[in-house]
């Protein structure tokens, strides 16, 4: 898919309070990217704790990444901005559908991402990425979720669409980063097919690799 018409322009570039190790920031930035919407990165150093700051947190009460500035609009929480963008910036409705099936076997994976992706895959790569205790039972839960996307894509190139939408992108950084987190990709065929297509895609950008040793058996 070629990157999509935008519905209009940002007058300015969005601001992305952003982190180079996170998915969910990731996922929000490959979005910009694939959409051609110009986006600038401000750096909130976790390490530090900026993210509980009351500058940030006036920002996000959460305390959490990431969070977006599109003029006076601040949003945060990264499948709630990716609906933003969707709605906002593709004016052709292709990555979040606008029919009611379409738009609820988008959110079907949006909720997925927040849970089991989350979860499992994602809670496995912060314990070794940031030097955390390990635990195995992420690891299983990553490994089950994993098994069932592999069937569900058995029988289709994406996930929630025959093209890509933004359930792909919700889903995409912390499936590719798994084996950092002791998770290998290697039993799961189509899972790794499904991730190669969406890298294929005209404006994707990576999660920068973490210097841990990965997972590949
Ligand atoms: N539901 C949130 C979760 C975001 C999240 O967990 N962000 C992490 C960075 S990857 C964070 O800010 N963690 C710091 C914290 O929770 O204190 C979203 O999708 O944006």
């Amino acid at each position: 898919m070629s990157n999509t018409a935008t519905a209009h322009s940002p007058l300015h570039a969005i601001r992305v309070h952003s982190h180079p190790l996170s998915g969910h920031v990731h996922r929000v930035e490959l979005f910009l990217s694939l959409l051609g919407v110009p986006f600038e990165r401000v750096n909130v150093d976790l390490a530090k704790a900026e993210h509980k700051s009351p500058g940030f947190l006036a920002l996000n009460p959460f305390g959490q990444l990431p969070v977006i500035e599109d003029g006076d609009l601040v949003l945060a929480d990264s499948n709630a901005i990716l609906v933003y963008l969707a709605t906002t910036y593709d004016a052709a409705g292709r990555w979040l559908p606008r029919d009611a099936v379409g738009a609820a076997k988008v959110q079907r994976w949006l909720s997925v991402a927040a849970g089991q992706l989350a979860h499992g895959p994602a809670v496995a790569r912060v314990a070794t990425v940031f030097g955390r205790p390990a635990d195995q039972a992420p690891r299983d839960a990553a490994a089950r979720l994993f098994k069932l996307i592999e069937s569900h894509l058995a029988t289709q190139a994406f996930l929630a669409a025959p093209h890509p939408t933004i359930a792909d992108l919700a889903m995409y950084a912390y499936t590719a980063h798994a084996p950092e987190g002791g998770v290998s990709l290697a039993p799961y065929p189509q899972l790794r097919a499904w991730l190669a297509r969406i890298e294929a895609l005209p404006g994707f950008i990576g999660l920068a690799r973490s210097p841990v040793p990965e997972a590949t058996a």
